[in-house]
């Protein structure tokens, strides 16, 4: 049966995008190297040798892609701010043409009717901070603090939403343990120090905000999160989905919204742990407005120890819908949205233990890496992005309507962008990118999300 989805009046529609997947720009008025910037231009670390240097040159062309937001409908616009263009050796100096840029920017989205959402860290750390050891080096932390505060003093008159970080797990796995994304570090206590230290300067930064806002703001994080299943119900196979799940998920909700570490779980890590986690860091942690919530896909692990601490493989089932990145599985936002509420704002509603506020949610990204471009008329049809998108939102709205009250959604992207070490492969936008001639088109999958916003729903 056909009904109509309705949103709540006051829901959040949106699109997100990152400083360094879109901006290019990256050596321009001032601005300092991030260790991106390095990354890319050492051969070997992303296809085809692509780079952000330009990117889709949203330094420049701002006011166009705002003018394209004010076309889409769109209520609000979740962006990066690039540490380096503000603070171009990390600490110490403020580059003023750098918060010009991001002054410019709020204020054409003010203009334009659309609230936006900063978040001040999306892995492109200043590279001398990385000279000095970068996240693993706990002074980082501190670093990440004073680069909020000088943000806050300039922007915190108009900017009511701060988004502290962009998924630090990624941040540390991808950078210091995988080695895929910046700095391309392949170290295992070196990633897990870099996580204690991002989430610790989570707090920190949350607190220098708050201590210089001109205004009641909110504070935020951004997380990357993946219901975990187990491939079979062996007890071997739960056993193997439970610690992915501690490892993927855990190891950031637990700090954020618990005030406890599940590292100690882990005997090899638990040694390390003692003297990274430092009395008083833990409650520092624990202090969130807003959550955000990426979600992608699934995980589908198996026993196999092969792997060292996790022993689990991930394997990817036969029978659903494949995309250019992951598996296509729509009740994956539902089942974590409402596991995210169950387990983590239900058990605590006073008491020992409580959360001190229970924060917002909401989706800040999700979206679909399918194969597109412009047909012969100058259209992109886009249909599998559409479908993605009805898929998943209509999983949002299921578990609205057991309860939980997410109050926004994201999409990724606004643009067609830089996909890390996948290069311009991989293309995301609501929004076609051509990338020669930088020439925007709207996506079939754009217009059909203006439709919902206006309507604030869509039938299913
Ligand atoms: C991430 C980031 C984005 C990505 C997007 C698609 O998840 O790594 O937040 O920068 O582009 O998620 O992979």
């Amino acid at each position: 049966m056909i009904k109509f989805l309705a949103f709540p009046k006051e829901f959040v529609w949106g699109c997100a995008s990152s400083a360094y997947q879109v901006e290019g720009a990256w050596n321009e008025d001032g601005k300092g190297s991030s260790i991106w910037d390095t990354f890319v231009h050492k051969p070997g670390h992303v296809v085809n040798g692509e780079t952000g240097d330009v990117a889709v040159d949203h330094y420049h062309r701002y006011k166009e892609d705002v003018a394209l937001m004010k076309e889409l409908g769109l209520d609000a616009y979740r962006f990066s701010i690039a540490w380096s263009r503000i603070l171009p050796a990390g600490t110490g100096a403020i580059n003023q043409a750098g918060l010009d840029f991001y002054d410019r920017l709020v204020d054409e989205l003010l203009k334009n009717k659309i609230e936006p959402y900063a978040c001040l860290f999306h892995y492109d750390l200043p590279q001398a901070l990385q000279d000095k050891g970068g996240w693993p080096n706990r002074d980082t932390a501190y670093a990440f603090a004073e680069y909020a505060r000088v943000i806050t003093e300039r922007l915190s008159d108009r900017l009511k939403v701060w988004m502290t970080h962009n998924e630090p797990w990624v941040s540390a796995m991808a950078g210091y343990f995988a080695g895929e994304h910046a700095p391309g570090i392949k170290d295992v206590p070196a990633a897990i120090k870099a996580l204690h230290h991002l989430l610790l300067s989570h707090g920190l930064a949350a607190e220098a905000i708050r201590a210089s806002a001109r205004q009641p703001v909110m504070v935020g994080i951004t997380l990357n999160l993946s219901p975990v299943y187990p491939a079979s119900q062996s007890k071997k196979d739960r056993d193997a989905a439970s610690r992915v799940d501690t490892i993927l998920n855990r190891t950031t909700l637990d700090p954020l919204l618990k005030g406890t570490s599940p590292f100690q779980e882990f005997a090899i890590v638990k040694l390390l742990s003692r003297s990274l986690i430092k009395p008083g860091d833990l409650e520092k942690i624990r202090t969130l407005d807003l959550l955000g919530v990426n979600y992608y896909a699934r995980t589908v692990v198996k026993h196999d120890p092969k792997f060292p601490v996790v022993a689990a493989a991930q394997i990817h089932p036969e029978g659903n819908e494949y995309s250019g990145m992951w598996e296509i599985y729509p009740e994956g936002i539902y089942e974590l949205l409402t596991r995210i509420w169950k387990e983590y704002f239900f058990p605590f509603p006073a008491g020992e233990g409580a959360l001190v506020k229970v924060p917002e949610i909401m989706v800040t990204e999700n979206g679909v890496p399918v194969p597109d471009g412009l047909d012969f008329d100058g259209r992109v049809r886009d249909e599998r992005r559409i479908r993605y998108l009805r898929n998943h939102i209509a999983q949002v709205h299921r578990a609205m309507d057991e309860g939980v009250p997410v109050r926004g959604y994201f999409h990724w992207s606004l643009m067609d962008n830089f996909e890390w070490a996948l290069g311009y492969s991989q293309r995301f936008g609501l929004v076609y990118v051509d990338f020669r001639t930088q020439k925007r088109t709207i996506k079939d999958s754009g217009q059909w999300f203006t439709r919902v916003i206006q309507e604030n729903g869509f039938e299913y």
